[in-house]
């Protein structure tokens, strides 16, 4: 069982593991372009929605768009995936927002669930803001346009088409997809609802150009917001055990075949060869082929388990979570 085990009893690493900024960065041409082609979109829109991952909600935001686009125009937060998040937490997440970024539309989907709450609750949430704001040079038009940004991999497309389908009744139109950089054209027009008439542009995944934090890099790594074999899967997979280990996550355990936590990532990965049978075959300098543990598929498999929720509901970013003691104990 996964919670059999005391954290304390582990001489677990404290401290982040260290990796050059350099892996940490990407910044391709198409994102350059997309930046500049939505910064000058941005006066024909009437509202930004920001999409970002509920797994890091204090973390990795593109603070391009806090100083240049959702200021300028009515903003939702949208915090996607929550379903791989701990749901108990999210009216403190939403409270904490609000009072330290001054946030005050924050709305939480799981962009793959039509039933969900969140994703319902949007429509009329951006008539609600558009209709109570100055729309200035766009007070004549009847058609509402909402900009649809955030970081890469986050389910902007998929909230889009979620949207379109719930609200239209017309099947997904954009392409998604498990790695960062799916959608490259900027502005693709969406219409996702008919009365008010709402169209929603699609915009490709932004990162921040340069790295500003070690960590914050990592956790977008892990999230997929970079490409993986940029990074290292060895890397993601060493930053993932470190963080379970640190929190008290042990699923792993289970998960990768091991008998109790451990923190270092080669074992892990060495072992979960064994139970995977993740092997490949090597010549040898005298001919003889023989097997070794393929230890980056191992990895990748680990990096897919914390994907998909395997490795239980994570919130990244629970360090920078404000919580009184009793919260404390329950989460301990
Ligand atoms: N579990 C879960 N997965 C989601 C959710 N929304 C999207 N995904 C998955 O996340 C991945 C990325 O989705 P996209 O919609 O392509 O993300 P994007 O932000 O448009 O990505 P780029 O265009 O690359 O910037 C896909 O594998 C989706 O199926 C969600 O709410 N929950
Ligand atoms: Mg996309």
């Amino acid at each position: 069982m996964a919670t059999k085990f005391n954290t304390a009893a582990y001489n677990f690493r404290t401290k982040c593991p260290y990796v050059s900024k350099d892996l940490l960065h990407w910044f391709p041409g198409h994102m350059n372009k997309g930046l500049k082609q939505m910064q000058r979109k941005l006066k024909s829109v009437d509202c930004v929605i920001e999409v970002h991952d509920a797994r890091i909600p204090f973390t990795g935001r593109n603070p391009i768009f806090t100083s240049t686009m959702t200021g300028a125009k009515p903003h939702i937060l949208v915090l996607n995936k929550k379903d791989l998040t701990i749901q108990s937490l999210l009216p403190k997440i939403k409270d904490q927002l609000t009072a330290e970024e001054g946030i005050e539309n924050v709305i939480f989907t799981n962009s793959k669930d039509q039933n969900c709450r969140g994703l319902k609750s949007i429509r009329p949430r951006i008539v609600d803001i558009i209709k109570n704001s100055n729309r200035y040079n766009r007070s004549e038009e009847l058609d509402y346009s909402v900009m649809i940004i955030g970081v890469p991999n986050v389910g902007k497309s998929s909230l889009i088409n979620m949207l379109r389908s719930t609200n239209m009744r017309i099947k997904h139109a954009l392409p998604v997809g498990a790695v960062a950089g799916i959608t490259r054209s900027v502005m693709t027009k969406i219409r996702i609802n008919n009365d008010p008439k709402i169209f929603m542009l699609d915009t490709p995944g932004i990162l921040e150009p340069s790295v500003t934090n070690i960590e914050m890099g990592l956790k977008l790594a892990l999230c997929a917001s970079l490409q993986d074999h940029l990074v290292g899967e060895e890397i993601i997979a060493d930053y993932l055990l470190y963080w379970l280990n640190k929190h008290g996550k042990f699923k792993y355990v289970d998960y990768m075949g091991l008998e109790e936590p451990c923190d270092d990532i080669n074992k892990v990965l060495i072992t979960g060869s064994i139970k995977f049978n993740r092997v490949r075959r090597i010549r040898d300098f005298d001919g003889q082929t023989r097997e070794v543990p393929d230890i980056i598929e191992v990895a990748r498999t680990m990096i897919k388990a914390f994907r998909t929720g395997e490795l239980g509901k994570i919130l990244l970013d629970i360090n920078l979570l404000k919580r009184n003691r009793e919260e404390e104990k329950i989460l301990a």
